[in-house]
């Protein structure tokens, strides 16, 4: 009785091997056990094993085939049957003992009426299936009212369409620490829940601080130091990944060489990382900007290197990893040989837009564009905005399209209006034109894309000092608002930065002269939607 047991079950772990050659299938049996009882040299030996027991030994017809295998006597036969496909991509194709089935694959995962794009198994895939252009939210489904709150909820394409920008009266908050000699505002992120500000402000020497405020503009904890060098520091440029903040900027610490340094923070500015130096390089490096590419931070600033050896400045960018790595080199972005400084950056659906301020023999300043992909290779440009004396660019992006707005300074005064250009997705550059009007000297501006228009906020002086205002604009820069003031100070305010906050209002972060002790302040506009308006 032992040894019948023993053979047989040598006899069905060899039959197990050979299914393993002859099929495909798992037997769940130890290999080992097999070949020690076969020899090392296979099936020589071995007695003329059955290819499989049952049917689910045998290789089974296609998922979308309606056949069935079988096992006969010992040898696999399979039926691969009909085609199941009802040329339906929202129906779910079976195979059932009964023949085909379809069923329908439509979702409504978020319980808005609406059903996903995709099916059950890819609800965003680009089918038809449904029309809720988000169905993990039922915040938005088609007919939904569009609300303040930087999503699209009617599914039409456009962020807070109907929607306005409104004055709120509040008094402006100082951001910057009273004990702060003078303090400049410097970049402005909004976390999903609070604004992240970054400023540099001044105690003997500058230093870089970074300070939390609600939605509303109150301050949050104290005022965090970025860079603790014992040397000056910048505040910096600051973008918010979904979990972390990025900054760069620049400092001192090398031997008063200024340097590009990058850091992750967390909500309250607490550094989660070494500061990573980013540049290696004679003179000096300054200004970078940082743009999070959903998957990366890209940093593009103004380098000194080429100036020692008699060569121009240079715009140049880095790679950097959500962890804080660098990927890759440095990589030299404007033309060799061409003088370019102060860039400004966007990013779009093509990549990245990159406008620079450029500086002839003589001294007379002008904006060039270029592009580069995300990766920063693929540089096309750049190519020149035909505008005397264009200065201080800030570029947009409208989904493939860019607009770069810019004042004008002849090294002395500045020009009476911002103007923009707009860079078509031919990549061909529209003529320049005046978007701001009924002041003598106008200077300084930040945007935001809502995507199909943007909000640009502006420095001029038609009450007779510089004061900020905010006006909304179409892609082909035509005013979609009435013009918003933004403050009342009996000095010049000027230098802001400015991001949304989730309830569709917009933080406006900046600097107060406050009669040559200048501070940084927040103020804030709020939104309201269409039906709010009625
Ligand atoms: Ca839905
Ligand atoms: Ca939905
Ligand atoms: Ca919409
Ligand atoms: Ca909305």
């Amino acid at each position: 009785m032992r040894a019948s047991l023993l053979t047989r079950a040598l006899l069905v772990g060899a039959s197990g091997w050979f299914l393993v050659l002859a099929c495909g299938s798992r037997t769940g049996l130890p290999p080992g056990r097999v070949i020690s009882s076969a020899g090392s040299d296979g099936l020589a030996g071995a007695p003329p094993d059955p290819g499989c027991t049952t049917a689910a030994d045998c290789p089974q017809p296609p998922p979308d085939r309606c056949g069935s295998a079988a096992c006969t006597d010992g040898v696999c036969s399979l039926d691969v049957g009909e085609v199941c496909d009802d040329g339906d991509p929202c129906t779910v194709d079976a195979c059932t003992p009964m023949g085909c089935t379809f069923t329908s694959g439509r979702v409504d995962a978020d319980g808005d009426g609406a059903f996903a794009t995709g099916t059950t198994a890819d609800p965003k895939a680009a089918l038809g299936c449904g029309k809720d252009c988000d169905d993990t939210t039922s915040e938005i489904f088609p007919g939904a009212i569009e609300l303040c709150d930087g999503l699209d909820n009617d599914c039409n394409g456009i962020v807070d369409d109907g929607t306005q920008l409104q004055v709120t009266g509040m008094a402006p908050i100082q951001v910057s620490p009273p004990d702060a000699e003078h303090a400049e505002a410097a970049g402005l992120a909004f976390d999903g829940e609070s604004f992240g500000a970054s400023m540099t402000s001044w105690f003997g020497r500058s230093q870089g601080q970074f300070q939390q405020l609600t939605a509303q503009g109150q301050l949050v904890g104290p005022p965090q130091r970025v860079a603790r060098v014992n040397a000056a520091a910048y505040g910096g440029s600051l973008v918010w990944s979904g979990e972390r903040y990025l900054t760069a900027y620049q400092d001192a610490r090398q031997s008063q060489n200024y340097e590009i340094y990058f850091d992750l923070l967390n909500r309250k500015g607490e550094r989660l990382i070494p500061d990573l130096r980013v540049t290696i390089a004679d003179d000096y490096s300054l200004r970078p900007s940082v743009v999070w590419t959903g998957a990366e931070g890209l940093l593009i600033w103004d380098d000194r290197r080429f100036e020692d050896g008699g060569g121009t400045s240079a715009i140049f960018g880095q790679r950097v990893s959500i962890e804080g790595k660098l990927i890759g080199a440095n990589v030299q972005l404007s033309p060799p040989g061409l003088e370019a400084e102060n860039a400004g950056v966007a990013l779009s659906d093509a990549g990245l837009g990159i406008a620079f301020v450029s500086l002839d023999a003589a001294g007379t300043s002008s904006v060039k564009f270029m592009t580069t992909s995300r990766s920063l290779g693929e540089i096309s440009g750049p190519t020149a905005i035909d505008f005397e004396n264009a200065d201080g660019p800030v570029v947009t992006a409208l989904k493939d399209e860019y607009v770069v707005t810019f004042h004008q300074f002849d090294s002395v005064t500045y020009g009476p209006s911002i103007f923009g250009v707009v860079i078509g997705k031919d990549g061909v550059m529209r003529a320049p034109q005046s978007m701001t009007v009924g002041a003598a000297h106008a200077q300084g501006n930040a945007t935001y894309s809502y995507g199909d228009r943007f909000v640009m906020v502006w420095a001029d002086d038609q009450d007779g000092r510089y004061q900020l205002y905010a006006q909304i604009f179409d892609k082909k820069l035509a005013p979609m608002s009435t013009r918003l003031r933004l403050t009342t100070t009996q000095t010049d305010t000027h230098a802001a930065s400015i991001a949304p906050s989730a309830d569709g209002g917009l933080g406006v972060l900046y600097t107060d002269e406050n009669n040559g002790k200048p501070k940084t302040f927040f103020t804030r506009l709020d939104c309201k939607a269409a039906f709010e308006l009625k």
